[in-house]
């Protein structure tokens, strides 16, 4: 071990303080927060650690002021904020936490699918308002026998396409490649998908091909009863494109747990929709994944510290 290492957190809104407890064991942990500008300045020259969140924005001019960093420990399995091509040229290990928080994500997108198939939310201010004693609901869409498109066959899309396996939806995906062993209809056109779908699941990466995929073509091909959920990257979707075609009808209803800046306010045209469901980015905060995420970047840390390697570690940086 090296009691010294300085580590440095950058993901402090995600963290919770026994897991910043535990990172005090593994070295002396700096965060911005509880620093002074000109101490927080010298720690990151000296830092060799650096914990980031999904979020974090690990950059070019970033790395440029941590001359001494070795490794990043993303907290999440999207690690878009990191620009893996400068911490590969750098020298610098990157870590994610896959897996470790597939079931929940994958919950958080069938609660938002339920959420809009049903309007739930809706519903509930339907009571709270005293509607209810003269009037009635208008009928919703059965989610059993819908024709759900996963875009991304990743670990979290293959936990959802099982629990819509479970409402006996009907399903297909796209992805980059043909999942061979997967039992599911393959479209290799996102177009295509969208228009075969009657809702469109988004658990992608954000990549430089992904951003704003989905377009207005998109939304259109999927059509005026069609639903677009989106547990992945905000950035992911363009939400000016996605607001034209609420305000126009061209899709159902939307419900989204991530925005394309975060945390914001959004734009007030998403808002009070009865056909529009939002979360604050919440599809892997519970407790389990949490836990087991926190859990995964310590056994990074340590297992860096004492023989240099990661268990983790990004695609792109992987030992061959
Ligand atoms: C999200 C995530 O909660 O790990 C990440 O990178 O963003 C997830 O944990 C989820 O994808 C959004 O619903």
């Amino acid at each position: 071990m090296h009691p010294k290492s300085v580590i440095l957190e950058d993901a402090h809104a995600v963290l919770q303080s026994s897991f910043l407890s535990d990172l005090r064991k593994l070295g002396t942990l700096v965060s911005k927060r509880g620093s002074s500008l000109e101490d927080y300045e010298k720690s990151c020259k000296e830092a060799s650690i650096l914990v980031a969140s999904g979020g974090s924005k690990i950059d070019k001019a970033y790395f440029d002021r941590l001359p001494n960093l070795k490794l990043i420990t993303v907290f999440g399995v999207g690690y878009d904020g990191v620009d893996v091509k400068e911490a590969k040229k750098r020298g610098v290990l990157v870590t994610h936490t896959p897996a470790v928080m597939k079931d929940d994500v994958a919950d958080m997108a069938m609660a938002l699918l339920l959420n809009c198939t049903r309007e739930l939310i809706e519903a509930h201010k339907f009571i709270e308002r005293g509607d209810w004693m003269h009037a009635s609901r208008p009928l919703m869409v059965p989610l059993t026998q819908m024709k759900v498109g996963i875009c991304g066959l990743g670990r979290i899309g293959e936990e959802i396409a099982l629990r819509l396996k479970a409402f006996r939806c009907e399903i297909a995906y796209f992805a980059t490649h043909k999942h061979e062993d997967a039992p599911y209809q393959y479209f290799d056109n996102l177009e295509n998908l969208a228009s075969w779908a009657q809702a469109l699941i988004v658990i992608m990466p954000l990549t430089d091909k992904t951003y704003h995929m989905i377009d207005s073509k998109i939304l259109k091909a999927l059509g005026p009863q069609g639903y677009l959920i989106n547990v992945a990257r905000g950035k992911i979707v363009d939400t000016e494109a996605l607001i034209y075609a609420l305000d126009h009808k061209e899709i159902r209803g939307c419900g989204l747990d991530v925005l394309e800046q975060e945390p914001q306010i959004p734009p007030a045209s998403l808002l009070n929709k009865p056909n529009v469901v939002l979360t604050p980015h919440a599809g892997s905060a519970t407790l389990g994944s949490r836990n087991a995420m926190a859990q995964l970047v310590l056994e990074n840390i340590k297992s860096y510290l004492e023989k240099g390697e990661v268990l983790t570690s990004v695609p792109e940086l992987k030992k061959a």
